[in-house]
């Protein structure tokens, strides 16, 4: 393996910028998470119900959809959890979140 100087330099992969509208008590919540976590994606949590002001950004964001959790990858609504879920079965989700 080539190392110092002359070593090519390794492209650092770009880390999507990932949002969770969420509630504490929702299990759909608990498995977007831990889905996320398990491949070291970090994002932003934001509680509808300890800031009522994000509930109403959450709905017009994700055009009326009212249950949680809401999630966005760079600005586009994927959904909920099992929009997430279907993304990660198609491979997609890597794809959304690396590129
Ligand atoms: N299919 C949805 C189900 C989401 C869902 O049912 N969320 C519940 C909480 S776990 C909810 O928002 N219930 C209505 C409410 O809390 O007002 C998903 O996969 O995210």
């Amino acid at each position: 393996m080539a190392t110092g100087v002359d070593a090519p330099i390794k492209r650092i992969s770009r880390m999507a910028t990932v949002e969770i509208y969420s509630k504490s008590w929702c299990p759909y919540c608990r498995m977007a998470k831990r889905l996320l976590e398990e491949k070291g994606q970090e994002f932003v949590e934001f509680d509808v119900e300890l800031d009522p002001g994000k509930y109403d950004e959450m709905l017009e964001r994700s055009r009326g959809r009212w249950t949680v959790p809401e999630i966005f990858i760079d600005g586009e609504l994927i959904g909920g959890f099992d929009e997430l879920r279907a993304l990660e079965a198609s491979g997609r989700l890597d794809e959304m979140l690396e590129s």
